[in-house]
């Protein structure tokens, strides 16, 4: 699709809107296009839809900024404390030794990584925000394997629309549809600012989803699964960001 053709399809989805009986029709066109959220319904549907669809077809390949050394926060933020659950203790006693990111779902070869395994493939380091939904933004080094590489190891199949990943807190999980999955910028880290991901920042492996709030970069990241719909996570919404009110989609 070139950039007029994304253009029209949001001017006429914006019409079809703005149309009044509209709306039922807007979203049926996005769909169409795979251009609609999995929180797209309710009374702020709409709204996000278009956000969404706006990104995906204005902005697919942009990059977030990155920044240089001298403007990484210092102290370091995080966002909460270390986690205190006896299943998360007992992996910090054992150096992490023992974590692993499942991968399954839609791939050729469903995987088990442990840290080490992660750290042997390709290193990329980024110096990008945290922005969060609350107010403040944070700037750090991040390291780790871009995402894209791990979803070509594993071959996933072409029928893939997302990836669902879970965390050792069983409250929070989220997903990525295939443009950020895929992004450059997107990675599984392990590092933060020279050394391994500090507890309270998600040890020993974090989503980084620069091009997202904050909330899209998960902590404590254990399984990801690769799949073609979200209707059967949870209630269908994409995340626990969404489930509670949030947006799915959190482009920056
Ligand atoms: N597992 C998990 N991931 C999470 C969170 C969380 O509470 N649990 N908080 C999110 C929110 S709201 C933000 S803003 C960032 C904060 O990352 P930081 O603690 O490294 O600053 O992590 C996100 N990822
Ligand atoms: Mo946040």
């Amino acid at each position: 699709m070139n950039i007029t053709t994304r253009r029209n399809l949001i001017n006429t989805a914006l019409t079809v809107t703005a149309g009044g009986a509209g709306i039922a029709l807007a979203a049926k066109l996005l769909d169409h296009n795979g251009l609609l959220p999995p929180d797209g319904g309710g009374i702020y549907g709409p709204g996000r839809s278009l956000s969404y669809a706006a990104h995906r077809l204005l902005a697919r390949n942009s990059l977030a900024r990155e920044f240089s050394r001298d403007q990484i926060s210092n102290p370091a933020h995080a966002n909460g404390k270390p986690i205190k659950a006896p299943e998360y203790l007992r992996h910090q006693a054992e150096g992490f030794g023992n974590w692993r990111l499942q991968v399954d779902g839609l791939v050729a070869r469903p995987a088990s990584l442990s840290i080490a395994d992660i750290k042997s493939y390709p290193s990329t380091s980024q110096i990008t925000q945290i922005a969060c939904e609350e107010g403040w933004s944070s700037i750090s080094e991040w390291t780790g394997v871009r995402l894209a590489h791990i979803l070509k190891l594993v071959e996933i199949r072409p029928q893939a629309k997302f990836i669902v990943f879970s965390t050792i807190q069983r409250s929070r999980w989220g997903a990525l549809d295939m443009n950020d999955a895929l992004h450059p910028q997107t990675l599984i880290a392990y590092g933060m600012n020279g050394t391994d991901i500090p507890l309270a920042n998600g040890a020993p492996l974090r989503l980084r989803v620069p091009r997202q709030l904050g909330y899209a970069s998960l902590k404590y990241i254990n399984h990801m699964t690769v799949t073609d719909s979200l209707e059967s996570f949870g209630k269908g919404l994409g995340s626990s960001a969404s489930e509670a009110g949030y947006s799915w989609y959190a482009g920056i």
